[in-house]
């Protein structure tokens, strides 16, 4: 049985194409583990997939993709007539928005729930009346969509095998996941949505996978790409001790996600030694209320001042996030993000200014629900952002959140943050274009 994957990206903007979707290497790895006669085939083009014409077909998107999945689907199901599956952020929380298009959602965690779907096909002419079996998706039942239970999540998390990583889509930037799912609950953020819990993959399941990556890529530089790299200090330890017996701390500079408030001189030290030197966590903003409606209590402004010095001191390079445009946010808000950012910009590496979206799933998106700003069927088109916050425009359809600011004053500040932006990261401008020309230099593949 053949199957045909594609992401569902914007190839107009580097960002979308310079990174591959890991979530589909898993998917490949996984099913042709433990499934018989499949073989899975990772496409870039709803062309490449026509033209292969798989058994099956799957694609996975995010928000503000979403137009452009269901546009691929219809040409997909055209061109092949196989049954067209999606999986991903979007349906995983939407999934009673399934579109006819879709023989089924996959909902969640994907490798267990996907490979049971095809072997259901595999197995069944009349697979069709027998999705009700399958937990984990969401499916067409007469005129309504049926949400089946759901699948609990993959246990032992390393049962899961390492991602099928495909020389030629793999660009030069090697990334991996250490974990799935973060034990903190922002307003904002889909991922817990998504992942529900946080597990780890033990630290001898890491090292062996960065063992394979080692010998098939020359990597300079890994980032670990998980929602929170470091939520498991014992763990962090042992990597560190596995990262220095094989020497690869002297062949790579690690980076990841962490959280301002698990830094501590033990946990830096670990990470220094490992070679992790290049973090990013979310600041957010400086204000303490704004941080109470984003972090829900969980963070303040003294804890990430305490986790910038820290890391400075440890010779740790941060990149900072800040998120602007929450509910309530008033302009001396705004200022006192500015003043922070201000005071500590010799102190870190770079930043990223987002604006608040309400992502489906998120309380943020149930408050945004409330005042009629979306709704469960919508042009998606409207979460669209961009790499490179400098190029985004707050025109008259964006998802505008806060009422505390009109939106006049809010465009103003915009450009305030754009300019801050512009001047901190004038030696990152234009990351992913350096990504994709470096397939072809340092990271290239291994022979
Ligand atoms: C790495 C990453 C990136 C990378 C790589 C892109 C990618 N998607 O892999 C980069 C930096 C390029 C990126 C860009 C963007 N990202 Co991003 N990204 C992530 C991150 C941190 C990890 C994604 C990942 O690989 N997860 C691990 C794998 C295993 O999970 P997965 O991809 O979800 O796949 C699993 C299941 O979803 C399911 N599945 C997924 N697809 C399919 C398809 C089928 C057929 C089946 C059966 C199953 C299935 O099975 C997989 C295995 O379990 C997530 C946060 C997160 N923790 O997920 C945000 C996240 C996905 N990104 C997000 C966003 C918004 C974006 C951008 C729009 C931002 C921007 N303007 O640049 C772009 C869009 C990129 C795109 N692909 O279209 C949001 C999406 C929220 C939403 N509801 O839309 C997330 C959740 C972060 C957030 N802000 O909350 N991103
Ligand atoms: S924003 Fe970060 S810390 Fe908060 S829930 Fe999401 S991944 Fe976890």
């Amino acid at each position: 049985m053949h199957i045909g994957l594609i992401p569902a990206v914007r190839f107009e903007e580097s960002s979308q194409r310079a990174i591959p979707v890991i979530g589909l290497f898993y998917l490949a790895s996984y099913c042709e583990k433990y499934g018989k006669d499949i073989k899975v085939t990772i496409y870039r083009t709803p062309e490449e997939i026509i033209a292969a014409k798989p058994d099956i077909a799957g694609i996975s998107t995010v928000t503000e993709n979403m137009n452009i999945a269901l546009d691929w689907a219809k040409k997909i199901k055209e061109g092949t007539g196989s049954p067209v599956f999606i999986g991903g952020d979007h349906i995983s929380a939407l999934p009673h928005t399934l579109d006819p298009i879709f023989d089924a959602g996959i909902l969640g965690e994907g490798e267990a729930t996907f490979l049971e779907l095809v072997q259901l096909i595999q197995n069944n002419d009349n697979w069709k009346d027998k999705l009700d079996g399958i937990a984990g998706i969401c499916r067409h039942s007469e005129d309504k969509v049926e949400i089946n239970p759901p699948r609990p999540l993959i246990t032992p998390i390393e049962t899961i095998p390492f991602p099928r990583r495909e020389k030629h889509l793999w660009g030069g930037f090697v990334y991996c996941f250490s974990s799935r799912g973060c034990p903190y609950h922002c307003s904002f953020c889909s991922p817990t949505v998504m992942w529900k819990k946080y597990r780890v993959f033990p630290a001898e399941y890491v090292i062996a996978e960065l063992d394979e990556i080692f010998s098939n890529f020359n990597p300079y530089y890994i980032h670990f790409f998980d929602d929170l790299f470091i939520g498991d200090k014992e763990r962090i330890k042992k990597l560190k001790t596995l990262v220095r017996q094989r020497g690869y701390h002297k062949r790579v500079v690690f980076g990841g996600h962490i959280r301002a408030d698990l830094m501590d001189d033990e946990m830096c030290e670990n990470l220094r030694f490992m070679n992790f030197n290049s973090g990013a966590f979310g600041a957010e903003s400086g204000s303490d209320k704004v941080l109470q409606f984003l972090k829900c209590g969980s963070s303040t402004v003294e804890m990430n001042q305490q986790a910038i010095d820290i890391c400075y001191k440890w010779g740790i390079q941060m990149n900072l996030s800040f998120i602007i445009g929450t509910p309530g946010e008033t302009e001396d808000d705004l200022k006192k993000t500015i003043a922070f950012i201000e005071k500590n910009k010799k102190k870190f590496n770079g930043i990223e200014v987002f604006i608040l979206l309400p992502y489906p799933g998120t309380p943020v998106w149930t408050l945004a629900k409330r005042k009629g700003l979306v709704k469960d069927s919508m042009n998606w088109d409207l979460f669209r952002t961009k790499a490179y916050f400098s190029e985004l425009e707050v025109d008259d359809d964006f998802l505008y959140l806060n009422d505390a600011l009109d939106r006049k004053t809010f465009r103003k500040y915009v450009k305030i943050f754009q300019d801050i932006d512009a001047d901190l990261n004038k030696d990152n401008k234009a990351i992913y274009e350096t990504i994709e020309k470096s397939v072809a230099d340092k990271n290239k593949p291994a022979k």
